[in-house]
């Protein structure tokens, strides 16, 4: 294959470790906290999790004997969604199994889950892994969205373990394949097979954070690339003054992505999902803010404008998401049923009579193709799959509808013409920024420090993160910690519960403060594109989220 030139230099780039762990592995050691609790329901996740619950938050110091040099068989899944710099946690897993014994071996699952399920996978070797270092995508082993639930797929988990001797396991996913490491953990430890299992915060969406996860990795790069873009646009907007961009972001629930992205580029409107559902704001009322900054610019000859919306939006407008929950439950309780009515219009009648007269009516008034599209087969953990509906588009058409009321009442004088775009798999595959090339890195070689920690149910934790990665504190973060019960598929279950944005964050207040103005005035800001060489304050920034929430 032929590579870019930009590819093969980033091959050159040296990923920095925090100084705990980039030292002497014989001088390192793990110190343990207090026994720790779930965020809520503590007795249910207790009862399920025997064996693994409620262990103490781990932390490595200098420290004599902390780390085993024995020669260890270790398998990597990737799952999900792709995030920029999976390839990197591969690579510091890589390296750091062969620093602590050059007899160690890493197998790559292929396919995500289902390469354990299956049992197939491939011995990594250190010639792969220099082909794909510092690069984006998955594409080295491959990722998927399989869901380990059913005894059967336990149990072939178990057996490729035994087949392959392996001591540990390595998951790299968001907070369902997280769920999912600290469900395999309990299982491996309640059967006795000696396998222990860590989880890295991989997602682009943010939403896998806690005291101890400042961050998910891959979200530094894509909400830069996606801020780039953005920026662009509003450039584009501000030269040509004759569009409206509407912009849905990826980030499935949490609407991280679009904050940063409006810290970055000050666009005139960006909805927060979680203020949404705070303040209970009706699709109406979103149209209403929307049509208010439409005439409120046009009256200063402004008749453009950038509105970024999360991708989650819909399932946090308080009618839709009452829609959608139901739609969840009939569409797990009646799968076979539902899959047997095939055209639109039979399926409208069937819902008819099994949705709540709120929701029955909101689903007739939406237009056709977005109603369609909250009817799209859900993922495999349940979730709608909100990157195809077309939310974008559902705004503009409304707010469309809406100012030609205003105009016919004399209130809107200008004119509204919009574009819609969705900026999601153009960022998630990038080649990692060099904060994620480095905390990517950092929490692979970190995962390998905890499995000769001899730890089991934890997250490769990794913090100060706003900091130089010299500074940078690691450890382990038990995934019992992070869970609570939520419903899925109709069924109440432990899972990691989604950090969503703070309304009481620094980085929501800071958006905040601005938006009144941003609202009417052209106050664009163009972040450009990711620098990978040159001055620091150029290239070694973090997000400004981070900053943010570190005071910096
Ligand atoms: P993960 O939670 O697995 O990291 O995936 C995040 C995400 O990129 C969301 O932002 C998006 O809604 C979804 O994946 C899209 O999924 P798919 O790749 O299956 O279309």
């Amino acid at each position: 294959m032929e590579i870019s030139n930009f590819h093969k230099a980033r091959y050159e780039y040296k990923p920095k470790l925090p100084a705990i762990l980039a030292g002497d592995m014989d001088e390192l050691t793990v110190e343990t906290g207090a026994a720790t609790e779930a965020l809520s329901g503590h007795e249910e996740i207790k009862a399920m999790f025997k064996h693994s619950y409620g262990k103490p938050v781990a932390r490595f110091v200098k420290g004599k004997g902390g780390q085993s040099r024995n020669a260890l068989n270790v398998g990597v899944i990737l799952s999900g969604g792709q995030a920029p710099g999976g390839h990197n946690v591969i690579a510091g897993l890589f390296d750091g199994l062969k620093k602590g014994n050059p007899a160690s071996k890493l197998y790559g699952f292929l396919g995500g889950p289902s390469g354990l399920t299956g049992g197939k996978y491939i011995e990594i070797s250190a010639e792969l892994v220099d082909k794909y270092r510092n690069t984006g995508g998955f594409d080295m082993i491959g990722s998927g969205r399989t869901k380990i639930e059913t005894p059967e797929q336990f149990a072939a988990s178990m057996e490729t373990a035994g087949k392959l001797k392996l001591n540990a396991l390595v998951i790299i996913g968001g907070d369902d394949s997280n769920t999912n490491a600290g469900l395999l953990a309990e299982y491996f430890l309640e059967k006795g097979a000696g396998v222990q299992v860590i989880g890295c915060p991989k997602t682009i969406d943010g939403d896998l954070k806690h005291l101890h996860i400042e961050a998910s990795f891959g979200f530094d790069t894509a909400a830069k690339t996606y801020s780039e873009l953005i920026g662009n646009i509003a450039r584009d907007a501000n030269s040509a003054k004759k569009y409206w961009h509407f912009i849905k972001l990826m980030g499935r629930a949490a609407s991280h992505i679009a904050l940063e992205a409006a810290l970055q580029t000050r666009p005139n409107l960006c909805f927060i999902s979680e203020e949404v559902e705070a303040k209970g704001l009706s699709l109406s009322q979103i149209v209403g803010q929307i049509c208010d900054s439409v005439v409120k610019r046009a009256e200063g000859g402004e008749n453009f404008g950038i509105v970024l919306i999360p991708e989650g939006l819909v399932e946090f407008i308080p009618e839709v998401k009452a829609l959608i929950s139901e739609l969840n439950d009939i569409m797990a309780h009646h799968k076979g049923e539902f899959d047997k009515v095939l055209t639109f219009q039979e399926q409208k009648t069937w819902l008819k009579t099994r949705l709540s007269p709120a929701s029955s009516s909101l689903f007739d008034e939406l237009p056709e193709e977005i109603a369609k599209q909250l009817l799209i087969d859900r993922d495999p953990h349940g979730n709608v799959q909100v990157s195809r509906i077309d939310t974008e588009k559902l705004l503009m058409r409304l707010t469309e509808k809406q100012l030609a009321v205003l105009k016919a009442a004399g209130k809107f004088k200008g004119e509204f013409s919009a574009q819609g775009h969705f900026f999601g798999y153009e960022g998630r595959a990038a080649f990692p920024s060099n904060f994620d090339a480095d905390y990517c890195y950092t929490l692979g070689f970190n995962s390998f420090a905890l499995i000769a920690a001899g730890l089991t149910g934890y997250i490769s934790s990794v913090r100060r993160l706003a900091f130089p990665a010299s500074e940078w504190i690691a450890g382990g973060v038990p995934i019992t910690m992070l869970m609570n019960m939520e419903r899925r598929k109709g069924k109440d279950k432990p899972v990691i519960r989604k950090a969503l944005v703070d309304l009481d964050g620094a980085p929501f207040k800071a958006f905040a403060a601005m938006r009144d103005e941003l609202a009417v005035k052209t106050l664009f800001r163009y972040p450009g594109a990711i620098q990978y060489y040159g001055p620091e304050e150029v290239c070694g920034q973090t997000t400004m989220t981070l900053r943010l929430e570190h005071g910096k």
